[in-house]
């Protein structure tokens, strides 16, 4: 083997470990605005910038769950009913425990339903553990973003601080109340740029009702105030006629769920679409009701009316509840940004001979790179520098950024060798 194929075959050789799949992609939208005031419901502001997903997760989406953790499915994340029921029927189950294998039904851009807090929590675990495949266990999805252990009845489980399978923070987890609610209401031109909120989840000036009209809109009067919920008026004139998608005050008996984002001019301030209807999305707020604890839900689904889309509702949901009309959307970090460090190397240091180690670190505490522009007057590998002949050099340092990082700007030293 000659020295310059050892190099590639090696790299062939690693290959798999760094092709692991990873084949749901989540699209977020960032909410900035931090320290936004509260809104008179009480909820809303929130401290830091954060990204919330641009849609409601899919039944394509949760398919991929299914098919990497599911096999075996300990903790029920598949429902019957995701075959049975017509008006959410999106993924089919073949094949006996142990070997179960998932495929969809319809169309996999429509919102998952049927799914409780746990199974939220659980996708949100997964993701967060980088999408592994096998049984439901700590590595895959009864830990990461939440420790789930049971008895899995109740609310008292909290988003970790630390993943204990990454040792770093959670990457996905479910929104809290305040962060849903800000991605669905907040608008910060409002009140002459000092902020306020709107009352349904869509950035209408006026706050006007939304329509109920099939997918796009198009028949309402308006499309950028139009999403799928149950509202009738009683004339058939293509909106306001029962249910969205069917348009009739029947309980659906075919599919009830639009795809998601096919309201496309209903979005909110930041971008999300569906926050109100499509499906009631649960978030991790806890609601104390009479003593009991549940978890809160909100925005409304396609089988509820207008009145659960307004901000000032909000439905108590036990965390191991699965219902038609449920589902979720996650949340994930924005990443902040880093500077480098790069201290010029002293002319001590810079002698012909000299070896010495590079003064360079970033502000996140990630590792960083740094390159000689040429290596036949100064050397360096790893941070160690080691200078070969006199000469001019540029020292690149560089950053790339990770999951919770933006990449730092390159910093760069010019430096000469007498
Ligand atoms: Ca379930
Ligand atoms: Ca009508
Ligand atoms: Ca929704």
């Amino acid at each position: 083997m000659n020295t310059k194929t050892f190099p590639l075959l090696l790299l062939l050789a690693g290959l798999p470990l760094f092709a692991k799949a990873a084949p749901v992609v989540i699209d977020t939208v960032p909410v900035r605005d931090a320290g936004n005031t509260t809104d008179t419901s009480g909820y809303g502001k929130v401290l830091y910038e954060y990204r919330i997903g641009r849609f409601e997760i899919t039944i394509g989406q949760y398919i991929e769950f299914l098919n990497a953790v599911a096999a075996t499915d300990t903790h029920g994340l598949y429902h019957l009913g995701m075959e049975s029921e017509a008006a959410v029927a999106g993924v089919s189950r073949s094949g006996t425990a142990g070997s179960y294998v998932y495929a969809a039904i319809g169309n996999p851009d429509r919102p998952i339903a049927l799914v409780s807090w746990f199974d939220a929590a659980r996708f949100a675990n997964w993701m967060s553990n980088g999408q592994p495949v096998g049984l439901q266990s700590p590595t895959t999805t009864e830990d990461g973003a939440y420790t789930l252990l049971p008895p899995f009845n109740h609310v008292g489980f909290v988003k970790n601080a630390i993943n204990p399978n990454t040792g770093r923070p959670p990457l996905w987890w479910i929104p809290s109340e305040d962060e849903w609610y800000k991605a669905a209401y907040y608008n910060p031109t409002r009140n002459g740029g000092a902020g306020g909120y709107h009352f349904y989840p869509i950035q209408s000036p006026l706050d006007n009702v939304p329509y109920s009209a099939g997918a796009g809109g198009a028949t309402s009067p308006d499309a950028s105030l139009a999403g799928n919920f149950r509202r009738d008026d009683g004339i058939a004139n293509g909106y306001n006629d029962g249910y969205a998608i069917t348009g009739s005050p029947v309980y659906p008996t075919s599919n009830a769920l639009a795809k998601v984002g096919s309201y496309g001019l209903a979005s909110t301030y930041y971008g999300t679409f569906d926050q109100g209807g499509n499906v009631l999305e649960i978030t991790d707020g806890i609601v104390n009701s009479g003593g009991t604890l549940y978890r809160a839900a909100r925005g409304g689904s396609w089988f509820d009316d207008e009145s659960i889309m307004r901000s000032t509702f909000r439905l108590n949901l036990n965390p191991d509840t699965e219902a038609v009309g449920i589902g979720f959307r996650l949340a994930t970090v924005e990443r902040t940004t880093q500077r480098i460090r790069f201290a010029t190397p002293r002319r001590s240091q810079l002698g012909v001979g000299s070896r010495f180690t590079l003064g360079v670190s970033s502000t996140s505490g990630l590792p960083v790179t740094v390159t000689s522009s040429d290596r036949r007057v100064l050397s360096v590998r790893g941070l160690s520098a080691k200078v070969k002949r006199a000469g001019r050099v540029i020292l690149t340092a560089s950053q790339a950024g990770d999951e919770f990082s933006l990449p730092a700007t390159n910093v760069s030293k010019r430096v000469r060798i007498r």
